[in-house]
């Protein structure tokens, strides 16, 4: 457990066997998850295998963390990724910080390694959801739309979650762009091109955009990796290896 401004977040650290010092990752998961979906699971075990620790971290309003759903935005997540980083930087046996994050995961990673950039040594964003301020801006969040100048105070989707009105109006605020643009470190970006929550283009526009980034685009395969999970994770591996 971290605690984040009074808030107990949930977090699970794990070390490679045998190693007395080591680099270590710090992955998020996505809206509505947890640190115990399947892919989730397997990206910790990937860097595990790699000889790097891991901390998995529960975001405010899910998994086993403080906060309710409903009350979450990006302001607290990334609020809750720098304070998980400063603990991690604290731990004497971590050589390298690395920061990964699936979905509004990989957004909060972004938004965390452009504030943090000397901070961090690779950044792996997977299917991140950074067209999300966008759409806010537009009045459409996960097929949800409404009028982004008078925005409802709460959000209500048809597949039964509930969001405060505040979710989308931090998310208004945040301009990825200027986030991606201060980091500097090596990026590697993967990204299913059937994805069904956030589109392929979006990864494209981010490796474009990042100074030092690889691509990795999965043919076929959706936002969780439904179909190619190991391919996503041989592309850790591999960009890992290469470093
Ligand atoms: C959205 C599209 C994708 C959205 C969230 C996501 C809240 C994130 C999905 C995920 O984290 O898995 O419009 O709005």
């Amino acid at each position: 457990m971290i605690r984040d401004d009074g808030i107990e977040l949930n977090t699970k650290l794990e070390k490679p066997e045998g190693a007395e010092r080591c680099p270590l990752a710090v992955i998020i998961h996505g809206f509505t998850g947890h640190m115990e979906e399947r892919h989730i699971q397997a990206t910790a075990e990937t860097f595990l295998s790699l000889g790097c620790a891991t901390l998995r971290v529960d975001m405010y309003g899910h998994g086993k963390s403080g906060g309710t759903f409903r009350e979450h935005n990006l302001y607290k997540w990334i609020n809750n990724s720098l304070r998980v980083l400063d603990e991690a930087r604290k731990m004497d046996f971590v050589t390298d910080l690395y920061l990964c994050g699936h979905s509004q995961g990989g957004l909060t990673a972004m938004m965390a390694a452009g504030l943090k950039h000397e901070m961090i040594q690779g950044l792996i964003p997977m299917s991140p959801a950074w067209m999300i301020p966008e759409a806010a801006r537009k009045g459409e969040i996960l097929g949800v739309t409404f009028d982004p100048a008078r925005i409802p105070e709460v959000i209500r989707s048809p597949h039964g979650w509930e969001l405060d009105g505040n979710y989308v109006r931090v998310a208004q605020t945040l301009h990825v762009e200027e986030m991606i643009d201060r980091y500097t470190g090596p990026v590697l970006l993967i990204h299913g091109d059937a994805d069904e929550a956030v589109p392929v283009e979006y990864a494209r526009k981010a490796a474009g955009r990042y100074r030092n980034a690889r691509l990795v685009i999965l043919k076929g395969d959706t936002h969780c990796y439904d179909h190619h999970l190991p391919d996503a994770m041989e592309a850790i591996r591999q960009w890992m290896i290469g470093r």
